[in-house]
């Protein structure tokens, strides 16, 4: 399988995640993209290439300007007031307040993130902005005819909104590739999300759509981040009622449940009729995840790699979280394998 891959990921290096009440050196690290790209060329999964640049246009198809201004500008502003440490917000429009736009730069946080864990720091928005390239040349190998591609983006992105960041992500990689298979005339397109946490800016940007269904297997929202998203009982809104599929699933889930879940996504796939997949590709479902509580094995990411490939459709998978490092590239690349030898 053709990866996708751009060594501008080591621009987002953050000090701090503000994580269990202490600012700790995040869980989202350069070493994840350099541990599966070692991954890769060990066990020979196929070309490595590099992005082309793309630009704002396809971005700014998913994500509101002026989040996208904010983001390009965020660590300027932030380093111009005297302020020591990354750019975090510590306040927000919350209930009965004013969805206004402030001017200084920690209004414009406050407005802007959906959480706080993930701090701004210098070479942030070049990292992310070279993640939606690697995604855009991923789908666009696919459009030049290749039947599935592996793009590692990070940042990840699945928790970004339209005009929201946070849970580590800035700029939505898999929506952004979603909707440039629609500008490229895809019909419909669907999201299948296999990332442990629910991706509530990809659903909350094909939410009220018919022509981009998104489907997610994640932990439940009751107990798990974004907590405020991700429930059963959210089907779509408009031309998008029916196209939004959630499983939350409890603490301890093993492959079993998972499993089935996974096999009732890969049914409502086919039934929406998509023509392209997109694939959200997180691995920190494994058991000894830092951070998350679902119970799969190294050998479970194969299977369900197969499970995939029997839908038959191009495929192009989009690197979103996985946390425990020493794993991370083993459990990845045996999605990606278990897909070129499942069907
Ligand atoms: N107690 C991705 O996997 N905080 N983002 C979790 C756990 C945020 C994860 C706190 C986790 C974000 C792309
Ligand atoms: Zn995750």
């Amino acid at each position: 399988m053709l990866t996708i891959y751009s060594d501008a990921h080591k621009l987002r290096d953050s000090r701090t995640e503000l994580y269990g009440g202490e600012l700790v050196y995040p869980h989202e690290r350069p070493t994840r993209a350099q541990f599966i790209l070692d991954r890769i060329l060990k066990t020979g999964l196929g070309e490595v290439r590099g992005p082309n640049e793309y630009g704002t246009v396809p971005i700014l198809r998913v994500h509101d300007a002026g989040f996208v201004a904010f983001l390009e500008t965020a660590w300027d502003e932030w380093s111009k007031t005297g302020y020591n440490g990354e750019a975090i917000p510590t306040c927000w429009p919350a209930r009965r307040m004013a969805l206004k736009i402030p001017h200084h730069i920690e209004g414009k946080l406050g407005y802007y993130a959906l959480a706080s864990e993930t701090s701004i720091s210098p070479g942030t928005w070049e990292a992310a902005l070279a993640a939606v390239n690697v995604a855009l040349t991923g789908a666009e190998s696919i459009e030049a005819g290749e039947h599935a591609v592996f793009s590692l983006c990070r940042p990840p992105g699945h928790h970004a909104a339209m005009d929201m960041y946070g849970g580590y992500c800035f700029l939505n990689n898999a929506a952004i590739s979603a909707q440039y298979f629609i500008d490229r005339g895809a019909a419909r397109v669907a999201v299948l999300d296999v990332d442990f946490h629910h991706g509530n800016g990809s659903q909350d940007i094909f939410y009220q759509r018919g022509d981009v269904a998104y489907l997610s297997l994640h932990g439940d929202p009751l107990d798990a981040f974004p907590h405020f998203l991700g429930y059963a009982d959210e089907t779509g809104m408009g031309e998008g009622e029916g196209f939004n599929f959630n499983y939350p699933m409890k603490p301890g889930t093993g492959y079993d449940l998972w499993g089935n879940a996974l096999n009732d996504a890969l049914e409502n796939i086919r039934k929406f009729g998509a023509e392209v997949l997109v694939v959200s590709l997180g691995v920190d479902t494994f058991a000894t995840d830092p951070i998350s509580f679902f119970k799969l094995k190294s050998d479970d990411f194969t299977t369900y790699g197969a499970a995939i490939a029997s839908l038959g459709l191009p495929t192009h998978f989009v690197m979103e979280g996985g946390y425990d490092i020493d794993e991370i590239g083993l459990n990845t690349v045996n999605v990606l394998q278990g897909f070129e030898n499942g069907g």
